[in-house]
């Protein structure tokens, strides 16, 4: 018993409060972004987009998973902040989707992207979203690719705003061309999943 109370439990819970907050920062500012959609959707392109400021007119079928890194700078609490994003491309064509399934477990961004002028790249988002379904803690967004080409629109924006309303999911329409709007897309999407973040960890605290 004199043992135990010789014991500095003030020390131990200062220890563990610190290794608790290391942990938290390190996981905060440490994300995975998974890209899924139909193929020809312009997945890599939004990458290659984000990552080099380029665009390629032709069309390379993705063949395996592609990781991708790259810092976003936002602000948090009236400081910038520095995510690194792990940004992984997976092929949308349907004899990959198993390798899909093992890059979805530790996912915490999720991107459901279709081309706004292909019906089908739409309808399928439903599939894909069922893959996430059983999956808590990520944030997803739905965002309409290909938006340069207006004329061939086959899905309204409000179609697309109702769905990504429908899964509880951001929504943005966008076109692979266009940096800034990339860029702007991205910047967002890891402001909200800061706040995405902040709340989870409120709701875990709650439960210790
Ligand atoms: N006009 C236009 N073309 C685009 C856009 N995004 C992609 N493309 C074109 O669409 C084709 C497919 O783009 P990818 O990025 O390779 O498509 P993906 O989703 O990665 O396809 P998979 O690798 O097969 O899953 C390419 O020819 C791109 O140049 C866009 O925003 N506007
Ligand atoms: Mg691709």
């Amino acid at each position: 018993m004199k043992a135990l109370d010789a014991f500095d439990f003030t020390d131990l819970n200062i220890k563990n409060d610190s290794k608790i907050k290391n942990w938290k920062s390190e996981r905060e500012n440490d994300i995975e972004v998974i890209l899924l959609g139909e193929e020809k959707v312009g997945k890599t392109q939004i990458i290659n987009q984000l990552q080099y400021k380029e665009f390629n007119e032709n069309y390379t079928k993705t063949l395996s998973t592609n990781k991708n890194c790259k810092t976003i700078k936002i602000e948090e609490e009236e400081n910038i902040k520095s995510k690194n994003l792990n940004i992984y491309d997976l092929p949308g064509a349907k004899q990959f989707r198993s390798i899909n399934n093992t890059f979805l477990k530790s996912s915490n961004i999720i991107l459901l992207i279709y081309d706004i002028t292909n019906f089908e790249s739409f309808i399928e988002l439903y599939n894909w979203n069922e893959l996430l379904n059983k999956k808590k803690n990520i944030l997803k967004c739905v965002i309409g690719n290909k938006n340069d080409l207006l004329e061939k629109r086959e899905i309204s924006q409000e179609d697309g705003k109702n769905f990504a309303d429908k899964i509880e999911a951001l929504f943005f329409e966008t076109n692979a061309k266009d940096y800034i709007k990339i860029d702007d897309i991205f910047t967002k999407i890891v402001s909200e999943y800061s706040l995405f973040y902040e709340k989870k960890m409120k709701k875990n605290i709650q439960f210790i």
